[in-house]
């Protein structure tokens, strides 16, 4: 097949999942063309069959907000007449959904026939897609899309009950590349972060404030002020044992670097902002946070667990269906800093415990969310949407 797909090139899961499909069913002997404003980050080799098309929106004086969506149409409807596409698939509704319908309805009328595939990944749904200023036209989208995938149970009945569509949505969950994102020999990086044998706590995110970057500084302070040091250490009973690495960047960073200092952690925490590769880092973990006010499904949880890393995650949204409690991680309710700080104790204070997650974290991401698992269902899509037309 020859495949258009169109994401947010440089921030956010939605963005890593649409290039790691396109990369994997280019692999796969399909054609990818990607339509975006920008090369998406995670897009870094060439290949004779992987395609980037910038979308360039012409500035006016006239426009206050210049039309990407328009200029995201144009480019759609001359990649699919000159490059010969199958289908276009798009990853999050707003405004991409809506730019590929338009596109395909003007294609139509020079006897081109483009279905069109949209994948909901979250906040085109649970935040953005919700408000009224979006609804109706995220509505249309939906239902006017030829196929529907959504990256969990959850988000899918969402949709079904936030908005009135008829169309039916497919649970197509996230994957992972478990020969990359497997727990790599990094002892002597360990060391340097953690010198005396400390446990480390790892959060990787966008700092936006559904992450609840702060709570992850609050329940590592609780942690840190009664000590985790094991029997037999000689620093046993003292504050401490325990290091943090906050990944990422975005809005809460500065407030979760203020609340780091006020709660006299600030030694022990280090910010390194957004790094690739990030399973280097994964690997030396040994607890993963995910304290999230909303998460669709959690791909930075899945990462961590494809690197054996034990998940205290909140139990909301799709979290429950990909972090399992008490087999490969803990789920506690939203906003229960206490219930987390005691969780990743337990953790932290039991090695058997702790191997035993580990072990069960990396077994599911293997058995669940294995691309080469995963990518046969967006082809299985494609195939019966086409067939469809
Ligand atoms: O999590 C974000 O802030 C980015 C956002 C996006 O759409 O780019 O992520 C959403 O999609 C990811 C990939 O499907 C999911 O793993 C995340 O859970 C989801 N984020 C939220 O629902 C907040």
């Amino acid at each position: 097949m020859t495949i258009g797909i169109t994401c947010y090139p440089t921030f956010g899961g939605s963005g890593v999942v649409a290039t790691e499909l396109g990369k994997a069913l280019a692999a796969r002997g399909h054609t990818v063309h990607f339509i975006a404003y920008a090369l998406p980050l995670r897009l870094e080799h060439v290949a004779e069959n992987l395609y980037f098309h910038e979308v360039r929106v012409n500035t006016y004086p006239l426009f206050e907000y210049p039309p990407y969506a328009l200029a995201l149409a144009s480019k759609m409807i001359d990649v699919v007449k000159h490059e010969g596409l199958d289908l276009l698939h798009v990853h999050y509704a707003i405004p991409h959904a809506t730019s590929a319908v338009l596109a395909r309805q003007i294609l139509e009328s020079s006897g081109h026939d483009v279905p069109v595939v949209t994948t909901l990944h979250g906040t085109d749904i649970t935040i953005v897609g919700k408000d009224p200023s979006f609804k109706p036209v995220v509505e249309h989208a939906i239902d006017a899309s030829d196929g529907v995938t959504a990256v969990s149970d959850w988000l899918r009945r969402e949709t079904c009950s936030s908005f009135d569509i008829s169309q039916e949505i497919e649970v197509i969950p996230n994957f992972i590349d478990t020969e990359r994102f497997q727990r790599h020999p990094k002892d002597h990086f360990k060391r340097a972060i953690a010198p005396d044998g400390e446990k480390l706590l790892v959060h990787v995110s966008n700092f936006r404030k559904v992450k609840r970057a702060t709570d992850v500084v609050e329940v590592f302070s609780r942690l840190h002020e009664s000590g985790v040091w094991p029997e037999g250490h000689p620093k046993h009973g003292q504050p401490g044992g325990v290091k943090l690495l906050m990944v990422g960047d975005g809005p809460d960073r500065a407030a979760s670097e203020v609340r780091a200092r006020e709660a006299g952690v600030w030694n022990d925490v280090r910010f390194i902002g957004k790094q690739e590769p990030v399973e280097e880092i994964l690997s030396i973990a040994d607890l993963f946070l995910m304290p999230s006010a909303s998460e669709t499904f959690g791909l930075a949880a899945l990462e961590a667990m494809a690197c054996g890393v034990p998940v205290v995650s909140s139990d909301i949204g799709g979290l429950p269906e990909l972090n399992l409690d008490g087999v490969t991680g803990f789920l506690r309710p939203l906003a229960d800093v206490d219930g987390m700080t005691e969780a990743s104790r337990r953790i932290l204070t039991d090695p058997e415990l702790h191997a035993r997650m580990a072990r069960a974290a990396r077994e599911r991401a293997v058995s669940e969310f294995e691309l080469d698992q995963i990518v046969p269902q967006y082809e299985a899509h494609y195939q019966r949407v086409m067939d469809a037309r």
